[in-house]
């Protein structure tokens, strides 16, 4: 992987949502990241988003230890043609991964979508809402995605904002397709307050429980006819296979960062859609270069369900790319230019980076 390569450079980046986005692990006002910027010989270059956040609250990675990490460890045995022997850091190996096929895709002129083995030019998208204090600024929010022809709309929740909220919801889109996300929010013994939100017809019941109690998971499955889909629970395709054979979930949400790369998504893609377990492509609040790399992903004929691939204008004012726009029927058009199909616009890009570090062989 390191033929061809002069340097590689960390971006950190930082964009204002336009709304705070809580959940229940906690609320973002902005968008920080880490970008990987692989650098060719030639002055090619190759982009990846690093999906962690500000603080270790989804997962235990987080921004200040991606930088490190990749700065001191994945980078440099890349730049060696070493195998990294990094274990964890899944979302900071994903961003390095993307980095160097983006690269490799642009000097062969193939798109990430085509390369992946992606069999649509757009894909459904869905939309995920913070909880918010107040029942009718979340009402408001339903209506104005729905109105703009988003596929799904997934609702946060945490104890406390739960049955009620969704309950109001429910009411007032009939028909709409809905979906909750606990962010593992509850254990198996306080999830008996969730089990009115089986009566609503949600799609799913995204990750109620902790990231490691797939009894837990199993056991909840079996009490409620919501399929249960799985988040934070699924960190490689070894984890999935087993969640989906035990009947941990019905539903796999699939995230690069998570997962730790395109490699082991395709495994996870491979394997559900063998088991007839459909996919669909989570989000991070990803600027235009996690989008782009989300969007040729949802392109493969696994994913089925809508994903949380928004629109830019959804998360931000100004994306570091040109933004990504959803149609009124509610589909994205996957990149279809080499690599990403996308990069950075360099005075918006400008606008947003507070830090950046070049790593050298
Ligand atoms: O659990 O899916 C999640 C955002 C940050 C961390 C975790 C999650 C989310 C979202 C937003 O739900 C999805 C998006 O629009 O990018
Ligand atoms: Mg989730």
């Amino acid at each position: 992987m390191s033929a061809g390569l002069a340097a590689i450079e960390l971006v950190r980046v930082r964009l204002p949502l336009k709304r705070s986005f809580r959940t229940s692990f906690g609320t973002s006002t902005n968008k920080e990241c880490v970008l990987v910027r692989a650098i060719g010989a030639d002055d090619a270059e190759g982009w990846g988003e690093c999906t962690a956040m500000e603080a270790p609250r989804y997962s235990g990675e987080w921004n200040d230890g991606a930088w490190l990490v990749l700065r001191d460890h994945l980078i440099p045995a890349t730049l060696a043609g070493q195998p990294t022997g990094v274990r964890g850091h899944p979302m900071a190996a994903a961003a390095l991964e993307v980095a160097l096929t983006d690269l490799e895709l642009r000097a062969k002129g193939v798109s990430l979508a085509s390369h992946l083995g992606g069999v649509r030019d757009r894909v459904p998208c869905g939309v995920s809402l913070g909880i918010e204090e107040r029942i009718d600024d979340l009402l408001e929010l339903v209506k104005r995605f729905l109105d703009a022809g988003y596929r799904r709309v997934k609702l946060k929740i945490e104890p406390g904002h739960d049955v009620e909220p969704v309950s109001a919801v429910r009411a007032a889109f009939p028909e709409a397709p809905l979906s909750v996300d606990a962010n593992a929010a509850y254990t198996l013994e306080t999830s008996d307050a969730i089990l009115p939100l089986d009566d609503l017809a949600l799609e799913y019941i995204e990750q109620p429980l902790p990231e490691d109690d797939l009894l837990g998971h199993i056991e909840l499955q079996r009490r409620i006819a919501s399929p249960i889909c799985l988040d934070e629970t699924i960190t490689s395709a070894r984890v999935a296979r087993g969640a989906v054979e035990l009947g941990a979930c019905r539903i796999i949400n699939v995230k690069l960062g998570r997962v730790g790369g395109l490699t082991e998504a395709l495994r996870i893609h491979d394997l559900a859609r063998e088991a007839r377990v459909p996919l669909w492509v989570g989000g991070m609040l990803e600027t235009g270069i996690g989008r782009a790399a989300n969007v040729a992903l949802a392109s493969l004929p696994g994913f089925t369900l809508p994903g949380d691939t928004s629109a830019s204008d959804r998360y931000f004012e100004h994306d570091v790319t040109e933004p990504f726009v959803v149609d009124a029927d509610g589909m994205m058009a996957v990149p279809d230019g080499p690599g990403l199909g996308v990069v950075p616009v360099p005075d918006r890009l400008e606008a947003a980076v507070i830090d950046r570090v070049s790593v050298w062989p």
